[in-house]
């Protein structure tokens, strides 16, 4: 199935290209992190991959095996160096209609630093 088409307008390629700033956390070859500008929780930092994949779905059906290794290893290498991995945290990656995905660049939401609650509150 034929996903959205990728708009490097977005936000997170702008972000990317270095066209408007952001506060990073961290990068590496495959992605980069940084805190996200309308905080959910007292840690609230979104990684994202370098290459242009609209969403989760596109990401996982299109970029290597590498690749999505090492995105993931970027996601809990973030969480480290933001020291919410003892005490934990949640990551959160919105894909459809259904989910008010925002970017059109994928992205998972790492969030933490305080006790969390259910889900869905
Ligand atoms: P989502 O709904 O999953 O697409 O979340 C997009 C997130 O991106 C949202 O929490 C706010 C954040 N965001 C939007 N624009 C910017 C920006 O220009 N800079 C940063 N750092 N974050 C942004």
């Amino acid at each position: 199935m034929m996903g959205q088409a990728y708009d490097p307008s977005n936000v997170f390629a702008r972000i990317l290209r270095g066209e408007i700033p952001a506060q990073k956390v961290y990068e590496s070859a495959y992605a980069l992190a940084f805190h996200d500008i309308t905080p959910a929780a007292a840690t609230h930092v979104l990684v994202i991959p370098k290459e242009a994949h609209v969403s989760l779905v596109d990401f996982v059906a299109n970029a290597s095996p590498a690749t999505i290794q090492g995105f993931f290893q970027a996601v809990t290498e973030t969480a480290r160096l933001m020291g919410v991995e003892e005490s934990g945290y949640r990551i959160l990656a919105n894909h459809g209609p259904n989910s008010g995905q925002e970017v059109p660049h994928f992205h998972v939401h790492i969030v933490g630093g305080q006790p969390l609650g259910p889900l869905l509150a």
